[in-house]
């Protein structure tokens, strides 16, 4: 329909989420269609509350954590004309109100869980009730990472080969693991250097080593598979540890070299490398930022937290 019904408000949630097998290259940077499927977990509580309703001002407002943002800034530009793909060429300025319990930009993917909560207030707001493929479509199309964020506990985003995308979309896989923590080792929250998307580009227009990441990727996807099938803890960990280590060796293989690491970001790892000598089971994954996230099981969380201080632990599969 050109002229859609809309309501007073409209609001919804959508956690963040944490990829075990990284989403790293686009075939298509018009609809955000990826170079390769990924696999992630999502954060439970953790994540983007947006609210949309009619704007007074007569032009659209875009909030974030309370701030207005001018709608000339990178984000409030991305969510406006996401936002035009729902109203298309009605006049409906519109208020989008987004807060994030997570901090922004420090690679703990804000991106994702905000235009999934956006597409989730939208679906809402102009009463599409699209099915939940859909809905993970379009917030695809916000940001390819959202399109995991539709869903909770491990959901595997599908690349699909259709050119038009409408298969390239998350897919939730049935698996309960109350067991497995995630903890955010904050090396810093400050805004990252090079957006992911900018990043994602220059690794594919100048390092040679990306040509063996589909591979890797492909085969890191199926190794996750067995892992959530058997529950097998340590096969999680180890796979999701190489396959970021390996999308990182294809960052820093990028001219101009692209490292995301601080010092403390490495002396973490040392310190993961060296609990797991002393025989606690423990991993990591790291995205486009310095901080690490840790992957192990419930039992271990008081050593880990004495280990690192101010980790935050999350628990995807709590029942509250
Ligand atoms: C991931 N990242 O799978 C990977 C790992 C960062 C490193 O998805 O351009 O913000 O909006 O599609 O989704 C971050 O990339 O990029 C991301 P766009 P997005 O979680």
């Amino acid at each position: 329909p050109n002229h859609l019904v809309f309501g007073e408000q409209a609001e919804a949630f959508a956690p963040s989420n944490i990829a075990l097998c990284k989403y790293w290259g686009k075939r298509d940077k018009v609809l955000n269609l990826p170079v390769n499927s990924s696999l992630s977990v999502s954060l439970a509580h953790l994540g983007s509350h947006t609210q949309i309703r009619p704007s007074s001002s007569g032009k659209d407002e875009v909030f974030l954590n309370g701030k207005s943002l001018p709608l000339e800034q990178a984000f409030a530009k991305k969510v406006v004309s996401f936002v035009d793909l729902f109203r298309r060429d009605q006049v409906l300025p519109l208020v989008v109100d987004t807060r994030n319990n997570i901090p922004t930009a420090a690679g703990l993917a804000s991106s994702a869980s905000g235009f999934a909560a956006l597409t989730l207030a939208l679906n809402r707001f102009f009463s599409l009730d699209l099915e939940d493929t859909v809905l993970s479509v379009f917030a695809r199309m916000g940001s390819g990472s959202a399109s995991r964020s539709i869903y909770s506990g491990f959901v595997e985003w599908q690349m699909g080969q259709q050119a038009d995308g409408m298969d390239s979309h998350g897919i939730p896989i049935p698996v309960f693991w109350p067991d497995l923590c995630i903890g955010l080792v904050k090396v810093s929250t400050g805004q990252k250097a090079v957006d992911s998307r900018s990043g994602m580009q220059r690794t594919i227009d100048t390092a040679h080593l990306y040509g063996s990441w589909p591979a890797q990727a492909a085969g890191d996807l199926e190794k996750l598979h067995a892992a959530l099938q058997s529950q097998d803890f340590e096969a999680l960990g180890a796979t999701a540890e190489h396959n970021a280590m390996s999308m990182h060796a294809t960052m820093i293989a990028s001219w101009p070299p692209l490292v995301y690491w601080k010092p403390e970001s490495l002396m973490a790892m040392q310190k993961v490398w060296q609990l797991r000598e002393a025989g606690i089971p423990v991993y990591f994954t790291m995205d486009a930022g310095p901080n690490l996230k840790l992957l192990f099981q419930q039992k271990h969380q008081a050593l880990l937290e004495a280990e690192f201080s101010g980790l935050e632990v999350v628990t995807p599969f709590a029942v509250d």
